[in-house]
């Protein structure tokens, strides 16, 4: 084959090779995320930042992530830090649910978006953030008070005197269970709560705040509420330094349903929790790439939730995620 033939067909092999390499389109920039979170204060608080950070690493997000340590100007300085960083998506859990107006008209005025997780805020403007998800409060304190009923109307003697550890003053969590509860449990004259205080959603103050409420009211109490499953483990190691049986001279009713919980109640400790998920990961990414993305997304997205008596502990455990 004469040379020059031999060179053409090499050329147009060679400039066919080039044009069937693709050139990578630029990589799309990953998003970014700026998260504050309250703290790691409880069993569900490590539950929901450990799916929170697992849904941003699956999905290939940015996540830029601070621990408020349960400290509202700690929050309110991430959120400005993110505001700088131009991160294309703020969220975070309000640790409380006012205070929030200015920062939030911060992120509003650099056009950054902002989700809420797990707790709500009382904003004046609800357009200061895009979407709210996690759980029905009051709805869960309700499920706390609806056990209650029916425990009162199968135990139709026994004095029903509660005590109530609170979750964190001013959190939505805490003032939504307790109205809810307080709601439900007004149908029955014999459920009276004749102490409540704040044992801020964790175990040490819970049962700081039990051992408080067993000197003053030692066998008048009856019951015990507890907005988180966290207080209520506190509680039940005073009650027993106390030589009480926690389960049975004192009725427990709890919320999250954590593993914990399920633990104390298998061990015949704890008589009720009523589940609140904190597996939000992966519903807070979706809805952050699809506000990026210009979809629409629901104002509030809230989960499925049950309620776990001490006689279903066994049979569910297996099952549970968190
Ligand atoms: C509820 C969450 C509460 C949990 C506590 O969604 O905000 O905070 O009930 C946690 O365990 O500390």
């Amino acid at each position: 084959m004469p040379l020059p033939i031999r060179r053409t067909i090499l050329a147009a092999v060679a400039a066919a090779a080039c044009a069937a390499v693709i050139i990578p389109a630029q990589a799309a920039k990953p998003l970014t995320i700026g998260f504050s979170q309250v703290g790691a204060e409880s069993e569900w608080r490590t539950a929901n930042t450990a799916s929170i950070k697992a849904a941003a690493k699956q999905a290939g997000v940015n996540l830029k992530f601070a621990d408020a340590q349960q400290q509202q100007q700690n929050q309110v300085k991430a959120i400005r830090s993110f505001i700088a960083q131009r991160v294309d998506v703020i969220a975070f859990s309000p640790v409380v649910e006012t205070g929030w107006e200015t920062v939030l008209r911060e992120a509003k005025n650099a056009k950054i978006p902002v989700i809420l997780t797990d707790r709500s805020v009382k904003v004046s403007d609800p357009s200061l953030y895009v979407s709210f998800i996690g759980s029905d409060f009051v709805e869960e304190g309700r499920r706390a008070g609806r056990w209650l009923l029916d425990y009162a109307k199968k135990n139709p003697n026994k004095a029903l005197n509660i005590v109530e550890l609170q979750g964190t003053v001013g959190s939505a969590p805490a003032t939504d269970r307790k109205t809810g509860f307080a709601e439900v449990i007004a149908g029955n004259p014999k459920l009276k709560i004749i102490r409540s205080q704040t044992g801020d959603f964790t175990r040490a103050k819970g049962k700081e705040v039990m051992e408080a409420f067993l000197k003053s009211e030692g066998k008048n109490i009856n019951v015990l509420f507890a907005h988180n499953d966290d207080m209520a483990i506190g509680a039940i190691q005073a009650i027993e330094e106390a030589g009480l049986k926690p389960g049975k001279d004192i009725v427990i009713v709890s919320i999250d349903g954590v593993r914990g919980a399920f633990e104390a109640m298998m061990q015949g400790k704890l008589n009720v929790t009523v589940e609140c998920n904190p597996l939000l990961g992966p519903t807070l990414v979706q809805t952050a790439q699809s506000v990026v993305a210009g979809k629409p997304v629901p104002k509030r997205i809230t989960v499925d939730e049950g309620v776990f008596p001490a006689e279903a502990a066994a049979k569910e455990f297996p099952n549970r995620k968190y």
